[in-house]
């Protein structure tokens, strides 16, 4: 009953700021604000203007507290699809963002911006990324990623089929409303793979470990002004630590360092040889340096914790407190060796803002 008061004070308090920020003039925000009041009373909802949007978005990654590659925030692109209004357009513009943000490795930060929720209606991607390999039950274990193996049963039921490798391209899930989902396979044109080598460890490449090019998280809500944007699919570049210290590393994801350790002839029958920590260290230096060699971007975790205090000097320079959650912020690998690591951050309820939404499926 009061959603449309809710919208209201959450549209105004983001349109003040958008003008005062971007130094328009009063008369022009007290003129955006009544047009906002008189088109939210009669519709319960209004339209972002592409300025809005873009605004929007930027000072929502700018405040998303789980986020160490803030200090680009300004730079972010933002594309309009909230014409997007079949399955298939959608899809299309899905594999249009993927081409944009790969760039042939230079990669470009983009957000995809479908239409908002409205009366319940809303466009939901099933995949947690656009690009993610799938995982597989089968009696030997799980072969792929462990963390795709609920979405990858979902499109195996919706009629997909996958070859059975650990490293296969999961097809992109739309869905609008409650209507059947539909997927789209990526073709393999669009996506951007790197194999894993390693400077020294010449058989590094015998482990047959590679990662795709891009991170693009698809499954949050950009909030922006009482709106809510269900489907707007997001990327940056890749930290090296998230895929050398995560993904392939994890016990419950590729779990690779036994597999490196033997490789490297290190003794696993005791902790104390630290066969661990030297595996972590150079599948790190693997992923960094075979990501160079194919010219993609990709941040050390050093380099991306200096970033992040300049972007923390920056915010207080202008004036605005930094939102920020450590335990997301210290990286996975020697996190005390980074200046993160000694301060202490504030988190707060602030908009706009990518936040988690439930499962679509
Ligand atoms: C989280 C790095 C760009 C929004 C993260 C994390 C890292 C990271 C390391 C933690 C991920 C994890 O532990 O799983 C970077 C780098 C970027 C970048 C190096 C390079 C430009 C972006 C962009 C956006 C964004 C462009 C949005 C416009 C977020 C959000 C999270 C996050 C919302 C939290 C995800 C969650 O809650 O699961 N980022 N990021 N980042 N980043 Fe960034
Ligand atoms: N850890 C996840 C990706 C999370 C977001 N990371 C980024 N985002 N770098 C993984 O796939 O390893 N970004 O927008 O660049």
């Amino acid at each position: 009953v009061n959603y449309g008061k809710f919208v209201e004070h959450e549209a105004l308090t983001f349109i003040q700021m958008f003008y005062e920020e971007s130094g328009r003039s009063i008369e022009e925000r007290d003129e955006r604000i009544a047009a906002i009041v008189d088109c939210g009373r009669k519709t319960g909802t209004y339209t972002h203007t592409i300025e809005e949007l873009t605004y929007g978005a930027r000072v929502a990654w700018r405040n998303n507290s789980r986020c160490i590659g803030r200090l680009f925030w300004e730079s972010l692109e933002v594309i309009d699809e909230r014409g997007a209004d079949t399955e298939e357009a959608i899809a299309e513009a899905l594999l249009r963002h993927v081409a944009y943000a790969t760039n042939d490795g230079r990669i470009r930060p983009v957000i995809t911006v479908f239409a908002p929720e409205s009366d319940g209606r809303r466009i939901r991607i099933w995949n947690h990324q656009l690009i993610r390999y799938a995982g597989y039950v089968t009696a030997d274990g799980i072969i792929g990623d462990p963390a795709s193996v609920d979405f990858t049963e979902q499109c195996m039921c919706l009629g997909w089929t996958g070859r059975g490798t650990r490293f296969d391209i999961l097809p992109l899930v739309v869905q609008i409303a409650d209507r059947q989902p539909k997927w789209f396979p990526i073709p393999d044109s669009h996506i951007k793979e790197i194999d894993f080598v390693h400077p020294d460890i010449e058989n590094f490449n015998e482990l047959g470990l590679r990662w795709y090019a891009v991170p693009i998280i698809s499954d949050m809500v950009l909030d922006i002004g009482g709106i809510r944007y269900t489907a707007a699919p997001f990327n940056g570049w890749y930290m090296g630590t998230e895929i050398g210290a995560r993904n392939l590393a994890d016990v419950d994801r590729y779990n690779e360092l036994p597999a490196i350790a033997n490789l490297m002839g290190l003794d696993r029958s005791t902790n104390t040889s630290l066969w661990k920590d030297r595996a972590l260290l150079e599948l790190n230096t693997a992923v960094i340096h075979s990501f160079k060699l194919n010219g993609v971007s990709i941040v050390d975790h050093h380099t991306a914790a200096e970033q992040f205090m300049r972007f923390m000097k920056r915010e207080q320079d202008n004036g605005r407190n930094v939102n920020a959650r450590w335990s997301w912020l210290i990286p996975p690998m020697s996190p005390a060796a980074t200046p993160i690591w000694n301060h202490s951050f504030e988190e707060r309820d602030v908009k706009p803002d990518f936040i988690l939404q439930p499962r679509a499926y």
